[in-house]
């Protein structure tokens, strides 16, 4: 984990370039797919559940993330099969990543990820633009 500092607009720009989101949307798609069978299911995400929950939803307790999972699932799985692919899992990032440069405001701000987290990886996105 590190502490850095996060602006929206960074974050913004990142998801707006396609090709690099798509690119580290699929990276977190393996490694939460964890039967490697090209969906995620319940069974995937849950097992990935400290790593994936606690980093980008910041919730803790067992009903709140089982909650958080049905809620994901009715709201993301379109096609309503049970399983999110990898479309469908691009437009739960993507709304989960603009939601919280939303909530950064105006100005930069501190925050601590992880190291394979969408969010650090739009922060080593905003440092690559800036060199
Ligand atoms: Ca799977
Ligand atoms: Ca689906």
């Amino acid at each position: 984990m590190s502490v850095v500092c996060l602006e929206s607009s960074t974050v913004i720009e990142f998801v707006e370039d396609t090709k690099v989101f798509d690119k580290c949307v699929n990276e977190q798609f393996a490694m939460l797919d964890g039967d490697g069978d090209g969906v995620l299911s319940r069974d995937d995400l849950q097992t990935r559940t400290g790593k994936f929950a606690s980093v980008e939803f910041e919730l803790q307790s067992k009903d709140e993330i089982t909650n958080m999972y049905d809620t994901l699932f009715e709201k993301f799985d379109v096609d309503r099969n049970g399983k999110i692919d990898r479309e469908e899992f691009r437009s739960l990032m993507r709304e989960i990543v603009l939601a919280k440069a939303c909530g950064l405001g105006q100005s930069p701000v501190l925050v601590i990820l992880q190291g394979d987290s969408l969010l650090m990886r739009a922060v080593e996105y905003g440092l690559t633009k800036r060199c």
